[in-house]
């Protein structure tokens, strides 16, 4: 196998690194055919690092804490990142907003995956305010960063029902197991040379997607 051709993958985290793990598992399975060079957390001591080092990928921790400002802690991410020449960086439950300069040095090779329906819900606390609005469904969306938070255009998204007795730890829940099945698609296509940012539009083999993206279901269609 010829691994220094693959596509290099840096995933950035803050947290426990679920989605993180979705990625591990496929490349592990090769449903994405590419190379997690790193794994970066903001934050010290998160189960996403285990789970990384775990699967023997090398991680770092810069810690924003020991920064002045954005600026300087964007910039000594931007370094990092950039050393290990990636070809797509992920945000994977990464909760730092990053600066036009990051995002400009990044763009058309960096996605998030954020849990709403976006344009609905952007920034935090998404399935609070999903139910506070009495919503009947909620989900997630895989998105190219751009500048606009939460912004950028869509790749891919699955919607789940809301359930009357749900709260967000149950629907969080709900959304993650789709989480988990979407951003490791998008990261495929992506690998495979298919999906692109063409013109701030996520496109496919060239042709732009959808506005919200791709729609994702696991519902078999009937006939
Ligand atoms: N940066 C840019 N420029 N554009 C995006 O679309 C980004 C981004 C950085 C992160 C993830 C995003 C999400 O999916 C993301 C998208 C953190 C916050 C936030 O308010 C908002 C959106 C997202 C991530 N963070 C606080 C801050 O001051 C800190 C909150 C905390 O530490 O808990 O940076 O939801
Ligand atoms: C995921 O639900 C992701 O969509 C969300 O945080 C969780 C991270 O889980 N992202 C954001 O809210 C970004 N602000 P994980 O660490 O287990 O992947």
């Amino acid at each position: 196998m010829q691994k220094t051709h693959l596509p290099r993958i840096v995933v950035l985290i803050s947290g426990k690194g679920s989605n993180l793990q979705s990625f591990i598992d496929a490349v592990q399975m090769r449903v994405i055919e590419g190379e997690i060079v790193a794994v970066i957390s903001n934050n010290p001591g998160v189960l996403g690092l285990e789970r990384a080092e775990k699967a023997g990928i090398p991680t770092q921790v810069i810690n924003h804490r020991d920064f002045a400002d954005r600026e300087s802690f964007d910039a000594a991410l931007a370094e990092v990142v950039e050393s290990h020449r990636p070809n797509l960086v992920l945000l994977a439950g990464f909760m730092r907003i990053l600066t036009p300069a990051f995002v400009e040095q990044f763009e058309g090779r960096m996605m998030n995956i954020h849990p709403s329906l976006l344009p609905n819900y952007p920034g935090l606390h998404t399935h609070q305010r999903a139910l506070d609005a009495g919503d009947s469904i909620a989900g997630a969306t895989v998105h190219f960063v751009t500048h606009e938070l939460d912004g950028g255009p869509a790749i891919i998204r699955a919607e789940v029902p809301i359930l009357a007795d749900d709260d967000a730890a149950t629907l969080a829940e709900r959304v993650f197991e789709q989480e988990h099945l979407i951003y490791p698609l998008a990261v495929r296509w992506f690998c495979q040379g298919r999906l692109a940012l063409i013109n701030n539009r996520a496109c496919m083999f060239g042709r732009p997607l959808p506005p919200t993206g791709h729609p994702f279901s696991t519902v078999a269609r009937e006939r």
